[in-house]
């Protein structure tokens, strides 16, 4: 990691850290106890991946950074609630998230859930509050591709067929389907929304079918990585609970490929998404933060 990327890195991160710590509603708000669940679910934590990749993407774009940190804190309020709802009894059940108490942990479950659905209204009103592209087209586009990754087309969806598939053996094909869904929907849209922040005409359609390929490869290397990360890592540099995948008899890339075969796609996932940016133009100068973003998702540790 170049010392540039993990300046811009830290950078991002302050900006989407700050931009959630303005936009959401202040804890002294009524009813104050949701109010403060959630902002402990969406403040203080987290590599904050997918805005990352929102604003490398408006990078490519000549995106305005005040619509890439509204943006970014929309996704970070689908992606929180997703966190919030998956830790909970009904679903993965676990007490650990960003080396924390989870939400029902440390407030109750019924406000869980109504944290979860609170931040996810939250993400489509700061589309419908702010100004985000010049042509209103394009913003309403916005909201569709948001409300398509996160819903029964995308990301809920794919969390149906991973409660579904516990215990049960998956093909290959069928866990790439579920992943693509769970993970890759929030990642792919991260990706395009940044990409559609710029200003007058907008990136080429030949452009943008690059940069979602991109994003589609990048997408499935993560969850491959965290595949690898729940057999490999410990729960302390994970800040959540790792092997859980084995212990709830999930089928992962580690458990149908090996782990020499589950890290080697993920590398070649990298170099795919690689191609996809040479071909939008050139390897260096506006698309470097998106490929030192496809090494850090492949090379990270936690
Ligand atoms: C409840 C509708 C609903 C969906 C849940 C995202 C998800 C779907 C479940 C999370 C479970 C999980 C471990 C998924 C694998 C990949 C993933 C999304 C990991 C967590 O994302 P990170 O690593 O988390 O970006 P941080 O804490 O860094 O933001």
């Amino acid at each position: 990691m170049s010392s540039s990327f993990e300046v811009w890195m830290k950078e991002v991160q302050a900006r989407v850290e700050a931009a959630l710590d303005h936009l959401l509603p202040k804890a002294s708000l009524a009813p104050t106890r949701l109010h403060e669940a959630m902002r402990y679910a969406a403040l203080g934590g987290g590599k904050r991946v997918r805005p990352l990749l929102a604003f490398a993407a408006g990078e490519v774009a000549g995106a305005d950074v005040a619509r890439l940190d509204i943006v970014s804190a929309a996704i970070e309020c689908i992606h929180a609630y997703s966190l919030v709802h998956d830790d909970m009894p009904c679903m993965d059940d676990d007490v650990l998230r960003r080396g924390r108490p989870t939400v029902h942990v440390q407030y109750d479950e019924a406000t869980a859930l109504l944290v979860g659905d609170s931040l996810q209204t939250e993400a489509f009103q700061l589309i419908a509050d702010h100004v985000l592209a010049d042509d209103a087209r394009v913003q309403l586009e916005m909201a569709r591709i948001l409300a398509q990754a996160s819903g029964s087309r995308g990301m809920a969806g794919g969390q149906a067929i991973d409660l579904d598939a516990v215990g049960k053996s998956l093909t290959l094909p069928e866990l790439e389907f579920m992943h693509i869904h769970k993970t890759g929907a929030l990642i792919r849209a991260s990706v395009a929304l940044g990409a559609r922040c710029s200003g007058g005409a907008g990136l080429s359609a030949a452009e943008l079918e690059h940069l979602d390929r991109y994003a589609r490869c990048i997408g499935l290397a993560f969850q491959v990585v965290d595949d690898v990360l729940d057999y490999e890592a410990p729960t302390e540099s994970l800040g959540k609970t790792a092997g859980k995948d084995a212990a709830n008899n999930k089928p992962t890339y580690v458990s149908l490929l090996g782990l020499g075969r589950a890290k080697e796609m993920a590398r070649e996932l990298r170099d795919e998404a690689a191609a996809a940016l040479a071909r939008l133009g050139g390897t260096g100068g506006r698309t470097q933060r998106l490929a030192e973003l496809a090494d850090f998702v492949v090379l990270r540790r936690f």
